[in-house]
């Protein structure tokens, strides 16, 4: 390790000496992406993965601290996007005890019966959607999104994913949400980030159960 920080020291030096700036690369780029449904309702939950078409300087570390809490008879948050490899734990906050489990291809798994205060974890290798249910409350759902993507981020109820110190280059933009049709993803897009401020939009077919699904799942009593 000593050995190789002097290897790397000295090539900044060997640089420095040309002239060359050896800093931190620019991370200015900021982005904005607005996901709404074809009639013009913004979309929470949808997910905007950006996959880099060069090597980032800076790749953020696989997680270990994903949560998929179980709080008031509810998975929360009911969409959780991983990267590959990521350990999630499933903590129960509730007086109920919970069973987590999985049919989905890309994890199956059960967690047997647990009470309050209460984890277990699971990581999470393969990508894909896994659907979360539990056996005990039926309306319980929730789905870990498991990406190749280094870099994702969640719309809130205004519809809005943020993306912060984004290294300037081109990305390969992709969207998904848990009631999206088959047919209903837009085809990637490449996008350009520099060093401003970007906005882009993007808009999602949903399945007409959706809603449905919805209100079970904010009724859940
Ligand atoms: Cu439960």
């Amino acid at each position: 390790m000593f050995k190789l920080f002097v290897k790397y020291s000295s090539i900044v030096f060997g640089l420095a000496l040309l002239g060359v700036q050896v800093g931190m690369p620019a991370y200015a780029g900021s982005l904005t992406v607005k996901v709404s449904d074809p009639k013009g309702a913004l979309l929470e939950n949808a997910v905007i993965f950006l996959t880099p078409q060069f090597v980032l300087n800076s790749p953020a570390p696989v997680r270990d601290d994903a949560e998929m809490r179980q709080q008031n008879i509810l998975f929360s948050p009911m969409v959780l996007p991983v990267q590959v490899g990521t350990n999630v734990s499933f903590p129960n906050f509730d007086e109920s005890r919970h069973h987590v489990y999985s049919f989905s291809k890309p994890k199956r798994f059960e967690l047997q019966l647990y009470g309050k205060d209460e984890s277990n974890s699971i990581v999470f290798e393969t990508p894909g959607v896994v659907a979360i249910g539990c056996n005990i409350h039926d309306n319980m759902l929730a789905y870990i999104y498991v990406t190749e993507a280094p870099i994702f981020s969640k719309t809130g109820v205004d519809g809005l994913a943020e993306f912060t110190d984004l290294e300037n280059g081109q990305y390969e933009m992709t969207a998904w949400h848990p009631g999206i049709r088959k047919d209903g993803a837009p085809a990637p897009q490449i996008i350009t980030v520099n060093d401003s401020q970007s906005q882009k939009e993007t808009t999602l077919n949903l399945r007409r159960v959706w809603g449905k699904q919805r209100e079970a799942d904010e009724n859940p009593y």
